[in-house]
């Protein structure tokens, strides 16, 4: 972080991210940390198995849907991770009050600059410049928890496909994508969703034929991961931007596993960017959670591993290759716990978990792999409140000394003291 002075005496805080001056604000709440990881493009990085996997993802669309010979995808994988609010959110149809957008759920630049949470904040600005057949492929960012399957950087691949009456209706011509009240009175008509199976604005034949293809394809792509007996199921969902909107659950190891997000997008949404003849169907899939699933890779971290051990498993490989992880090995784990009063503007219900999950990853680094919240307490006389948090450190390459972990236990007191003014019990 540098602070630079301008020639009023007001300081004017700003924050360099790739070469570039960011001003700084109440909402900035990126850290160094998160920071370290915009420029590590694992799913470029050839012989990476999350490069491997998108490539196999890109490839079944590429030869799923061609038009005259030519592929009708066209993807974008090295979009900038810097978006704006109206990107991320305003585009989509997020209300300005929605739990998404809090400062303690997203990396914010500033009030109007942010990490993008999701892929799908491209959409726009792609249907904008005339696309009606894309993929989307990135980083994103979420403050999240901490365990084997969340990591604050992950990968989405997102799509939409967009159809106009004469492609959807080949077969059937005389059918139409909306309905006759909407084409009246396309001015003044209010798309509602008050209808579970459909938008207002669309007929249930245009609705249910995209339902069916957008079913169809991603069955068809988790096929060819992970073959024809892989288990699935469709769960219902809400999303602000389709309607109606489900998510895909595989069952493995034993458990349903939520692998991807879909839907039929809202029509205001496409009007506001262009087509407004067309209906498009939208998904976004999670990349590790796939490429965990894929390879039995288990623990998310291990993406991150610059370890010989753990790429060459990977490098020069065929990407259809049938690979099984096998664990470089398994150190042991130490586990800490870390209890401390909250000062008393704070309470149990106000302390922001995950400022203080931030914090433990900015001093530890990556040899933490939990933190839980063990214990929440009233001290029945004084009514001082205190929690206690359990601290799962592990290194993945060696074993970790108990002393070298309390040492990186205190400087993590340390940094609370003084982040939260908590005190330790
Ligand atoms: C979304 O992000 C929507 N943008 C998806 C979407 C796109 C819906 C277009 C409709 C149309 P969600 O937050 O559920 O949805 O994330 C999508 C997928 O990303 C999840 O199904 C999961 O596979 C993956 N994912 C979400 N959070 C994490 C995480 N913390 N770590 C790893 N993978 C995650
Ligand atoms: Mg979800």
């Amino acid at each position: 972080f540098k602070h630079c002075y301008s020639t009023a005496a007001k300081s004017v805080a700003s924050i360099r991210i790739n070469n570039e001056d960011y001003g700084t604000d109440d909402y900035t709440n990126v850290t160094p940390k998160i920071l370290s990881y915009l420029n590590r493009n694992l799913h470029l990085q050839k012989g990476h198995p999350l490069s491997l996997v998108r490539q196999r993802i890109v490839n079944y669309f590429y030869s799923s849907f061609t038009h005259g010979g030519n592929p009708s995808f066209s993807v974008y994988d090295n979009l900038k991770p810097i978006v704006s609010t109206k990107q991320n959110f305003d585009d989509l149809l997020i209300p300005e009050d929605h739990v998404s957008r809090a400062k303690s759920d997203c990396y914010y630049v500033n009030k109007s600059l942010l990490l993008r949470a999701h892929m799908t904040a491209h959409q726009s600005e792609l249907l904008r410049a005339g696309l009606d057949n894309f993929l989307m492929i990135g980083d994103v960012y979420r403050r999240d928890e901490i365990d084997s399957t969340h990591f604050p950087v992950f990968h989405q691949v997102d799509a939409v496909r967009s159809q106009r009456k004469e492609q959807l209706f080949e077969n059937h011509q005389g059918l139409e994508i909306f309905e006759k009240h909407f084409l009246d009175q396309s001015q003044s008509f209010k798309n509602s969703i008050n209808d579970p199976t459909k938008q207002s604005c669309h007929t249930l034949e245009a609705t249910k034929l995209m339902e069916n293809q957008l079913k169809n394809h991603l069955l068809g792509l988790v096929k060819v991961l992970f073959g024809d007996n892989i288990k699935h199921r469709w769960v219902d969902a809400y999303f602000p931007f389709t309607h109606p909107s489900w998510e895909m659950e595989i069952f493995y190891e034993d458990k349903w596993m939520e692998v991807l997000g879909c839907g039929i997008v809202r029509n205001e949404i496409l009007m506001n960017a262009g087509p407004n003849n067309s209906i498009a169907y939208a998904f976004g899939l999670g990349l590790e959670r796939l490429v965990m699933a894929l390879y039995k890779i288990p623990d998310i971290r291990l993406m991150w591993s610059t370890d010989s051990g753990f790429l060459t498993q990977f490098e020069n490989k065929d990407i259809n290759a049938d690979i099984t992880y096998k664990p470089v090995s398994s150190y042991p784990q130490c586990v800490n716990d870390l209890s401390f009063w909250l000062p008393n503007e704070l309470t149990i219900d106000t302390f922001m978990s995950n400022d203080f999950y931030d914090l433990v990853r900015d001093v530890g680094g990556d040899i933490i792999e939990q933190v839980k919240l063990k214990d929440k307490f009233v001290h029945p006389k004084t009514k001082k409140q205190s929690l206690c948090y359990s601290i799962v450190y592990r290194h993945l390459e060696r074993t970790l000394t108990q002393a070298e972990v309390n040492q990186i236990h205190k400087e993590i007191e340390k940094a609370a003291v003084q982040s939260f003014g908590v005190v330790i019990r």
